[in-house]
């Protein structure tokens, strides 16, 4: 999809519109059509997904089993440094395109989806953006090559949406810090070789006290625990991670002392544009298997497909998918060109994991007692999604960060009279 605006070279004239749309020649131009890569990219991402993520979906999430051989095959097809530059052996693609293929991986399994949203989205982007060249260096080709994973430790036991109150503490030492601390809800932490961690260091600043450190996970004092028994996720590491007088170099330091809570949040509007764009492919998912199963499913002599009720529930899900990505796709847009996008990011994710929750759930309905086992993907789509109105920002949160563009008023901070 290319969307064009009146500054940029015509993409389609009044007279091509081909949605049969015209648009007088100073409006906004949108075209719908994918361009040549793009297309490529989304389907060797769906023949991917088919042939690899689909199958084994089913028993990884069984087995809380955390595929690493799955993880492998995504970092040869490039897909963990998608949106990093050729330079630091990422593929160099566009958020437009990186949509399209992130939502089919979400299609196929939210599991190794949040992989490539952690590695790609939260982690890779925030050391391009805050990293010095040594730290590009260092870690991107190994991130973007599947030959290291890396987290985000930012939430904690007592942190959540108030992120910018950590009480994982950062103490100056000779020539580096001593970090000491504990991060809660860690994708990738049982297996990550590189965390960023996101320490206070001097409380009375607040969130301008806060740094951000590439820690590497084998040093000493350092050390993680998984979190079982989750609702959904099943096949993805998730874990606490344990900072015990952890001992860093000035060169761990992304950015700043005080940028921490800036790269945090540049960090989320990435991985919650992936979130959303991975919920897209769960709506489609839920979308693609209720088609298939109430028009071969019969009741009362005919296929279920045929009764109006049945029928209502597909258009719904068909026109949350469409609206979700619709979304997702403009705030790629901006994104591809540079613009601010965090309130179009927190549209998209807002709309899109509500989205596919209610999709995934009016799939179960659509398949009746057979939903409700795993025997067809849509129970998991729905225990997978769940956690996607709660993690990269709860869903009140994109809610106030949406009012707060609207209004110019922070809800979160105390109003003076
Ligand atoms: N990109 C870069 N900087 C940003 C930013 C963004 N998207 N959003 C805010 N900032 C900056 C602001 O510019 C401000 O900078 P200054 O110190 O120079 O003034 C600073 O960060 C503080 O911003 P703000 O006042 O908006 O912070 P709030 O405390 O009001 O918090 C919310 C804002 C609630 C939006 C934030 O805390 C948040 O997103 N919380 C949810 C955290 C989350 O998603 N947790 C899940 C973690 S991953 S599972």
């Amino acid at each position: 999809m290319t969307i064009a605006n009146p500054s940029t070279d015509a993409i389609v004239t009044p007279k091509q519109g081909r949605l049969g749309i015209s648009h007088s020649t100073t409006g906004a131009k949108v075209d719908f059509d994918l361009t040549q890569e793009q297309e490529s990219v989304r389907r060797t991402a769906k023949e991917f997904t088919d042939a690899n993520l689909v199958e084994r979906a089913r028993d990884n999430d069984r087995n809380e089993h955390f595929d690493l051989e799955l993880v492998a095959m995504m970092a040869k097809q490039g897909y963990l440094g998608a949106v990093v530059p050729r330079q630091y052996g990422g593929a160099g693609l566009g958020y437009i395109t990186y949509a399209l293929l992130v939502e089919e991986i979400g299609r196929g399994c939210s599991s190794m989806r949040t992989v490539i949203s952690v590695q790609t989205s939260l982690v890779c982007s925030s050391i391009l953006r805050w990293g010095t060249e040594d730290q590009k260096l260092a870690y991107l080709p190994l991130l973007c090559s599947g030959e290291w994973l890396g987290c985000f430790g930012l939430t904690e036991p007592d942190t959540g949406s108030d992120a910018a109150n950590q009480k994982t503490i950062a103490t100056k030492t000779d020539g580096g810090w001593s970090i000491t601390g504990g991060k809660m809800w860690i994708s990738l932490g049982s297996n990550a070789k590189v965390a960023m961690i996101f320490a206070q260091t001097d409380p009375a600043l607040g969130h301008r006290g806060i740094a951000c450190f590439l820690v590497e996970t084998d040093t000493s004092g350092f050390s993680t625990a998984p979190i079982h028994h989750k609702m959904g996720l099943r096949g993805c590491d998730t874990a606490e991670l344990m900072l015990d007088n952890v001992l860093v170099g000035d060169d761990a330091l992304m950015g700043e002392v005080g940028d921490g809570f800036k790269i945090a949040m540049s960090a989320l509007d990435n991985g919650r544009y992936s979130v959303a764009a991975g919920c897209v492919g769960v709506c489609q998912g839920s979308l693609e298997a209720s088609v298939d199963y109430s028009t071969k499913r019969e009741q009362f002599g005919k296929p279920i497909a045929s009764f109006q009720l049945v029928q209502q529930m597909l258009a719904e899900i068909k026109v949350s998918t469409e609206a979700a990505r619709l979304l997702v796709l403009k705030a790629g847009d901006l994104k591809d060109k540079g613009r601010p996008s965090t309130t179009e990011t927190s549209i998209a994710k807002w709309y899109a994991t509500e989205a596919a929750v209610r999709c995934a759930d009016t799939a179960i309905q659509v398949h009746g007692g057979s939903g409700y086992v795993d025997d067809y993907p849509v129970e998991r789509y729905l225990r997978d999604v769940r956690v996607t109105t709660l993690y990269e920002g709860t869903s009140q949160i994109q809610q106030l960060i949406i009012g707060r563009s609207l209004t110019g008023i922070n809800a979160l901070t105390p109003q003076s009279d």
